[in-house]
């Protein structure tokens, strides 16, 4: 007997991967489009460094949105990795979702990613981002210019920031999506833990507050994740790893002023976050050139 597959053809649902150049908003995007900070965002390149997920629940749909760290040249062990993960994203998804800065788009820097993207034989949506910080004029050349580029099913302006067009996006996102059932249930917003994402906003604050080169030395590990019985309070205890001791200097700063500000800020995205307060303890360490070991880079989840 041939078992009779019903497919429900009144609920959409598949994967959106969410691609393009480091710092064209990306995970910003993402956080938009849940209405819930799950992934961490600066203004530096490849803040983000692993592929994160989160569910977005539409009327009769569902759309599970990939972020991927940027897609750039590689070099050193730690970018090779993620240039990988953000390319066998592809595989997975039902659309791709073309992120673009549109105040800093250039042929050049997309090069490689349009390669990739021609060879995928799905729905690839072209969103340029930003367009709070442009003219109306510069943009109507802008969309001509990317036309041209590649066969877009469609192309979208939009502003992550400010929220500006989403939900026209989001339509569009939902009349791609195949048939099928919801693959998560309904309560559910992502498939990382609230103790990876409390890691990565201690990430975040190093990202924002130092500069150069110290957030590209930097894992951050939670070592304790603890609620105490009334679950009034969450304790946490992260060490933050870097790679030379000038670098555990500049992190803790004079008398500590540094280290006491990433804590700071890093607790009240926590407590934002888990929605209770938080008692954190941030630890640094001296890790000698992890970012260049393979085995640190697995102890770091990478
Ligand atoms: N003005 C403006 N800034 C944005 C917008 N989207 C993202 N950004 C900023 O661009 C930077 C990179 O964003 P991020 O989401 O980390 O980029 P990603 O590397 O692609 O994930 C951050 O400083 C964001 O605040 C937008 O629509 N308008
Ligand atoms: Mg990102």
């Amino acid at each position: 007997m041939t078992p009779t597959k019903t497919v429900n053809h009144n609920f959409k649902s598949g994967f959106v991967v969410i691609a393009g150049a480091p710092n064209s908003g990306k995970s910003t995007l993402l956080n938009r489009l849940l209405g819930e900070k799950i992934s961490i965002t600066s203004d530096k390149p490849q803040t983000t460094r692993n592929r994160i997920l989160g569910v977005l629940h539409l009327e009769n749909a569902q759309c599970v949105l990939i972020d991927t760290p940027g897609i750039h040249k590689a070099s050193g062990p730690l970018n090779t990795k993620m240039v990988e993960v953000a390319l066998s994203s592809f595989q997975d998804a039902d659309i791709i979702l073309l992120l673009v800065d549109a105040t800093t788009s250039g042929k050049d820097a997309h090069q490689t990613l349009l390669k990739a993207l021609e060879t995928q034989n799905k729905p690839v949506v072209l969103a340029l981002n930003k367009i709070d910080l442009m003219k109306k004029e510069a943009l109507l050349a802008l969309i001509s210019k990317w036309s041209q580029m590649m066969n877009f099913t469609e192309i979208i302006p939009i502003s992550a920031a400010t929220g500006d067009q989403v939900p026209v996006l989001i339509n569009s996102l939902k009349g791609l999506l195949p048939d099928g059932p919801p693959f998560f249930p309904e309560d559910s917003l992502t498939d990382v833990s609230e103790r990876f994402i409390a890691a990565e906003l201690i990430r975040e604050k190093i990202f924002r507050l130092t500069g150069q080169e110290i957030p590209y030395s930097v894992a951050v590990t939670v070592d304790q994740f603890s609620e105490n019985p009334k679950a009034t309070l969450v304790t946490i205890h992260a060490t933050i790893h870097v790679e030379k001791e000038s670098q555990k200097g500049i992190i803790i700063g004079k008398s500590g002023v540094k280290l006491k500000r990433i804590g700071e800020e890093a607790r009240a995205g926590i407590e934002r976050l888990l929605n209770t307060k938080v008692f954190l303890k941030l630890f640094v360490r001296v890790e000698k050139n992890w970012s260049r070991d393979t085995k640190s880079l697995a102890k770091f989840g990478y």
